[in-house]
């Protein structure tokens, strides 16, 4: 690994690769002793990072998945164009038909609302999608552009909200450049959303347990493996922030008596401010790897202590599980022993490590884009975490316990009777002391490095997004985008776990690898070079 690390350091001047050097960690985690990561820093100019921008995470991730806000773009036509249909969140279009995903809004500035301002644009384009749709709801986000000449998008979004008077309308600051990855913008739209839009819908739903699931976006179907869970269990999700879900849900989540976070990394904000808010406190769940389905239904079942349901999610397991052994069995012959790199946003990387596990795969370099320290090292970090310039940008929103509806779900004791019992809410661990000692932990990846990593080590499998896609296949080494699944998924909760056993198994079996030689690789005497 001290080779590898060397090597990916090489080619960089000594001060960027003194920057990088923190950002590459060779594993060597002990009990309760975790190596320190630079994260959530700015990339340097000049390296082709894997990460996206701020809008990105705002209006694709967070927002995108919601299917009847209109999702208005403030900004040149590209910004919009690029975020329309381009991540493979699903939904079903519910009862009510209202779906808007499949549209693309954008007030298509041009240079002269550069020059002039475009708000009057923005408020005839807000005007112009209620006349058309009539929806609940219309959320602006600003592009890069929009901040550069200031104009007032929430002054806009609250004249039309008045106007319209039957439509939620507000704003999203998430210019592109605004932080340093996507994840500001996760931040950013989590404060909007709670600010805006939970809370405005009072009515409660029938159910005995009811949640809301935090940090799953029906990526590949994801999300309906998971509410077929749910629905067996006998568990309601009242809201899916953001997969599969309306406004009302959001509308609705402070109905729900537990929140249960799935990507912490893009929502453990909204699950602070509800537990501030209304007293629901949150836990950590992951539905990614058969074994962590199961534990993580155990988990929900337990925080409610009632028998009946305890019993009915152990069933549920139970006539769940022989299926996917029965996969597991079949496909572990091939893959057990086989290596696997992965680099996604900010906590794939950690929730399919599992699912690797399970084909008794080894993990042997993973990374986030984006992740902080936290998403690394685990939870308890934070307070130790610098807040430099770019996190002080993001907007913190100070929220206190709401004067009629804040209601604790347990009592003191009933808390502490479950901690006591090893029961962990507000708490999530990190990738790091997951990972095997000597393996590699590598921030915020970019193209070369990517590339020289797949030379030197050459892994069975690996896995990130579309821009390593072709480059790492090109290297011949399988591989698989855990972002947008390719064209798979669901890869979640037991169903999920059969579909990516199954995948991985044709990727690392398949033999056409080995025939991916240029002709001049196999016969020296085809190349140009020969005779040199
Ligand atoms: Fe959470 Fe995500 Fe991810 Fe993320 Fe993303 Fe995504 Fe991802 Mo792409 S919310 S951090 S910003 S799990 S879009 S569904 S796949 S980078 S690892
Ligand atoms: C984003 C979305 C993305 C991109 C995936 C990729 C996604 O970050 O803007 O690079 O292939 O999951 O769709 O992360």
């Amino acid at each position: 690994a001290e080779e590898v690390k060397a090597e990916l350091l090489k080619k960089y001047p000594p001060k960027v690769a003194r920057k990088r050097a923190k950002q590459i960690l060779i594993n060597e985690a002990l009990e309760n002793e975790t190596p320190e990561i630079s994260a959530n820093v700015r990339t340097i100019p000049g390296i082709i990072t894997m990460r996206g921008c701020t809008y990105a995470g705002c209006k694709g991730v967070i927002m995108g998945p919601t299917r009847d806000i209109v999702n208005l773009v403030h900004g040149p036509i590209g910004c919009s164009f690029y975020a329309w249909l381009t991540r493979r969140n699903q939904t079903d279009a519910g009862p009510d038909g209202e779906n808007y995903m499949n549209y693309c809004f954008s007030t298509d500035m041009q240079e002269q609302d550069i020059i002039f301002g475009g708000e009057k644009k923005l408020a005839a384009a807000i005007q112009e999608a209620y006349d058309l749709f009539h929806p609940r709801s219309i959320a602006v986000f600003a592009t890069c552009p929009v901040g550069l000449i200031g104009d007032d998008i929430h002054t806009v979004a609250a004249k039309m909200k008045e106007k319209l008077g039957d439509c939620n309308v507000y704003a999203f600051s998430c210019e592109g450049y605004k932080g340093v990855s996507q994840s500001a913008g996760h931040h950013i739209a989590n404060n909007q959303v709670f600010r805006h839009i939970v809370g405005e819908n009072d009515e409660v739903k029938p159910g005995k347990f009811k949640i809301n699931l935090l940090g799953e976006y029906n990526i590949g179907g994801d999300g309906f493996e998971i509410d077929r869970l749910f629905e067996k269990c006998g568990i309601t999700c009242i809201s899916t922030f953001s997969g599969n879900s309306t406004y009302d849900q959001f509308a609705s989540a402070h109905t729900a008596d537990l929140n249960a976070v799935m990507c912490h990394r893009s929502i453990n904000y909204v699950a602070d401010m509800l537990e501030t808010k209304f007293g629901i406190p949150w836990i950590k769940v992951n539905f990614i790897g058969a074994a962590a389905t199961a534990k993580s239904l155990r988990k929900i079942a337990e925080y409610f202590g009632d028998k009946k349901l305890i019993a009915r999610v152990e069933e549920v397991i139970a006539e769940e599980m022989p299926a996917v052994e029965a996969v597991a069995a079949e496909v572990r012959p091939r893959t057990e022993g086989k290596t696997a790199m992965m680099f996604v946003g900010g906590s794939r990387a950690h929730h399919y490590k599992e699912l690797f596990n399970e084909m008794g795969m080894k993990t042997i370099a993973a990374g986030y884009e984006f992740g902080h320290r936290d998403d690394y090292e685990g939870r308890r970090v934070i307070p130790d975490i610098r807040v430099d310039a770019d996190s002080r940008n993001i907007e913190e929103i100070e929220v206190e316990a709401d004067p009629t509806r804040y209601q604790p779900r347990k009592s003191p004791k009933e808390l502490e009777a479950l901690e006591k019992a090893g029961y962990q809410f507000k708490y999530y661990d990190g990738l790091i002391p997951d990972m095997d000692n000597g393996t590699l932990v590598i921030d915020d990846l970019n193209q070369y490095e990517a590339e020289k990593l797949v030379e030197l080590i050459k892994p069975d499998i690996f896995c990130a997004g579309i821009k390593e896609k072709f480059s790492v296949q090109k290297l011949g080494v399988p591989m698989k985008q855990l972002h947008s699944y390719d064209s798979g998924g669901p890869y979640a909760g037991f169903q999920g776990a059969v579909n990516f056993y199954r995948e991985i198994d044709r990727l690392v079996s398949s033999k056409v690898w080995g025939y991916l030689k240029a002709p001049w690789q196999r016969d020296p005497q085809l190349s140009a070079s020969y005779n040199y």
